[in-house]
């Protein structure tokens, strides 16, 4: 159904446009029959952790599509970067993005590593290499780029950065299963990369996480500390955690391998539909996917520009989820304005001019393969009228939140 006018709009007391909400980050699952198969066995085996059988066929899995030497499963992917960033030495300080969800700043921090934030490129999401020069000192370790959206950074330019200072690279692909970069599957670059296999990314694990690495010693180090750094039965040989993946997780993630190819389809005929919908909509700008690379089309961005589209990012948020569509603003407002980074570095946005402006403008939008097509060509289709009346739109939400504002005022005052 087409929104003609304002009235219609759900945020003004029309029907939404969905009886239920539409999400970014719906779990792909498999098949439920494979899947509730797999766990009777864990069931029955009566193994159900410490690196059983499903956890190390799906290790095995991992490595061999992504083609790298060693895959360890973890609990989850935060404590994945946590524990291989330890593993690798890194400390003091470590370049790495702000437009990221915070687990990435976290994992630095939580082990007392500053993390420096360094600015995006223009129009890119991903951190710039030509900045990271500027922002090492004596005291930088390392590199902790993002693979954000399934995108793959420039890896070339942040590799040659790193050779020539001497830096370790971790790359956080949590997004970035199943993608490419010039043709090599992401996974086998720096000195190690971490996924996500949480229940919103592209495979999941319900929790869990991986670190994929082609340093034998590295992954040795990993897997102790992974397991209270334990060697055999009594012999403790380093400092560790508990960061093990069970193997309900493994057999989920096993399924999840399994029907794989189609997800992708589904995400695919997804973005592609998105693609036609927005494809002349005035200021909204879809963060598009090389097709020549491989793709998990797991995350369908957009940028709004508030100029051209005549509504901004949060209205046009306020008004289309109203209609039950449950955009997010990832990775709104950024690691350096959350806390501790906001305190510790207060002036970090004067650095950050592309993060900054990409932070205002991105929407993720739904999909996965709990969404259709159909869905979607009805999202932008909305997303289509709300802009053609944007001009509208925005005056009656600004007059909204100015006359809250007033009528609350007199109260604030009382108080
Ligand atoms: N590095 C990067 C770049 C990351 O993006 C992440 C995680 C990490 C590191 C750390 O990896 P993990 O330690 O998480 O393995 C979510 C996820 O919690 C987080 O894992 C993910 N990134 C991030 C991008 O998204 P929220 O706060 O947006 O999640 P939440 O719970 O609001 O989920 C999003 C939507 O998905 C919900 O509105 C509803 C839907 N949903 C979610 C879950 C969990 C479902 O329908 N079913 C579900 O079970 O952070």
């Amino acid at each position: 159904m087409n929104k003609r006018s304002i009235e219609q709009l759900a945020v003004f007391g029309g029907t939404p446009l969905f009886a239920a909400p539409l999400h970014v980050g719906s779990p792909n699952i498999g098949d439920k029959k494979r899947i509730l198969a797999r766990i009777e066995d864990v069931l029955d085996r009566r193994v159900l952790t410490n690196r059983g059988p499903l956890v190390r066929e799906l290790e095995t899995r991992i490595a061999d599509l992504v083609g790298v030497k060693h895959c360890i499963a973890m609990s989850n992917g935060t404590v994945a970067l946590e524990i291989v960033t330890r593993a690798l030495g890194m400390k003091d300080e470590v370049i790495t993005p702000s437009m990221t969800f915070v687990a990435t700043a976290h994992a630095l921090q939580w082990q007392q590593i500053t993390p420096v934030f360094c600015d995006v490129r223009p129009g890119s999401h991903h951190m710039d290499p030509s900045q990271i020069r500027k922002l090492i000192t004596p005291r930088t370790t390392g590199l902790l780029p993002v693979n954000l959206w399934g995108r793959s950074c420039d890896i070339d330019a942040i590799q040659s950065v790193a050779n020539c200072r001497g830096l370790t690279v971790v790359y956080d692909s949590s997004h970035a299963f199943g993608c490419s970069y010039q043709g090599k599957m992401i996974g086998g670059f720096g000195d190690a990369e971490v996924f996500s296999f949480h229940a919103t990314k592209f495979i999941n694990t319900f929790e869990g996480g991986a670190v994929v690495t082609n340093d034998d010693e590295l992954a040795e180090k990993v897997r102790l500390m992974q397991n209270f750094g334990f060697e055999g039965r009594d012999h403790v040989s380093h400092v560790g955690i508990n960061g093990k993946m069970t193997e309900v997780e493994a057999a989920m993630g096993l399924v999840s391998l399994d029907d794989m190819a189609s997800f992708v389809d589904a995400n695919r005929a997804n973005y592609q539909a998105y693609c036609e919908g927005l494809q002349s909509t005035p200021g909204v700008q879809l963060v598009e996917y090389d097709e020549r690379e491989r793709c998990n089309y797991q995350y369908i961005v957009v940028e709004i520009d508030e100029h051209i589209a005549g509504i901004s990012r949060d209205e046009l948020l306020q008004v289309i989820a109203a209609e039950n569509v449950d955009a997010r603003r990832y990775f709104y407002p950024g690691c350096h304005r959350m806390e501790p980074y906001r305190s510790y570095f207060p002036n970090a946005h004067m650095l950050l001019g592309n993060t900054e402006q990409a932070l205002d403008r991105t929407l993720a939008l739904p999909t996965g393969t709990s969404v259709r097509p159909d869905d979607i060509r009805k999202i932008t289709r909305l997303m289509n009228d709300v802009l053609e009346m944007s001009a509208a739109v925005a005056a009656r939400l600004r007059y909204s939140a100015t006359s809250q504002a007033k009528e609350l005022r007199p109260c604030a005052t009382a108080l």
